[in-house]
């Protein structure tokens, strides 16, 4: 009798785990009215972002252009946020948890954002690096390594890589070799819908294969301590032949060094 109660467990279990499963894969396909949701979410980040760089000033700090951004978002008719606005200057963006704080905005410093609203529930997700003023050799370095690796990953899934473990790895062997074993410490991306971080997901042991029509990010960065780092996040469609960036602002390295 018990081993009978054991089979009905193991047998609902398994039936349990695959549909959960199918049900993640099914929800990380995209409809084009879902789609339209987390663009619409997007262009939103777009604009505040571009309105928090023309508010930074010497001396400002991370709590004020956080509380700028939210505002923004508001004022842009986006009031429900993906989650808390990440601002940091300096050495804090070595923090990839970081909660904006009284840090003051200095010359040289490396300022990074990561922000995402919702739209009709739909979120969106971006981060973007920049300098105040012109960055040292290392700074520059070092956000052109993670520009560098994100082409990387991109060309692959352009080339059909649906792997998301081989994606991860592609982008953690080139920047752990150059920079150390514990300078990209998080996942490379991971889904994008109703919820901020949904399957599949981008990272080392990820059994996951990205399916036509799901929305994820790439998001490779670097983290020197007592330094800085470096985060560059862009949302991506993947298609039949390759993607579609659904990200539409600049992060050459001109237009990451502020004046
Ligand atoms: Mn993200």
């Amino acid at each position: 009798m018990l081993l009978f109660y054991i089979a009905i467990i193991v047998i609902k279990k398994r039936s349990f785990n695959m549909k959960t499963k199918l049900l993640h894969e099914v929800r990380a396909v995209k409809s084009k009215k879902e789609l339209a949701n987390i663009i619409k979410a997007q262009r939103i980040s777009e604009r505040v972002l571009a309105d928090a760089l023309k508010e930074l000033r010497l001396g400002v700090s991370e709590i004020e252009i956080d509380n700028f951004i939210k505002k923004s978002f508001v004022k842009y008719g986006a009031p429900i946020l993906s989650f808390s606005p990440i601002v940091s200057f300096g050495k804090n963006t070595a923090n990839i948890h970081h909660v904006p704080g009284k840090s003051e905005l200095k010359i040289g410093n490396a300022i990074m954002f990561d922000i995402g609203c919702t739209v009709n529930h739909y979120c969106s997700d971006m981060s973007r690096t920049y300098f105040f003023g012109k960055p040292t050799k290392k700074q520059e370095k070092i956000y052109l390594a993670v520009l560098e690796v994100q082409e990387r990953v991109l060309n692959k899934i352009k080339k059909g890589e649906r792997r998301a473990k081989v994606l991860d790895k592609t982008a953690r062997d080139f920047l752990t070799k150059r920079f150390g074993k514990n300078s990209f410490s998080h996942g490379l991306g991971h889904g994008v819908g109703t919820v901020i971080h949904e399957w599949p997901n981008l990272k080392p042991k990820s059994e996951d294969i990205l399916p036509v029509g799901c929305v994820v990010t790439v998001e490779p960065g670097l983290y020197l301590k007592n330094f800085g780092g470096v985060r560059i996040e862009d949302v991506i469609l993947i298609t039949k032949d390759g993607y579609k960036n659904l990200t539409n602002i600049s992060k050459n390295i001109e237009s990451a060094i502020l004046k």
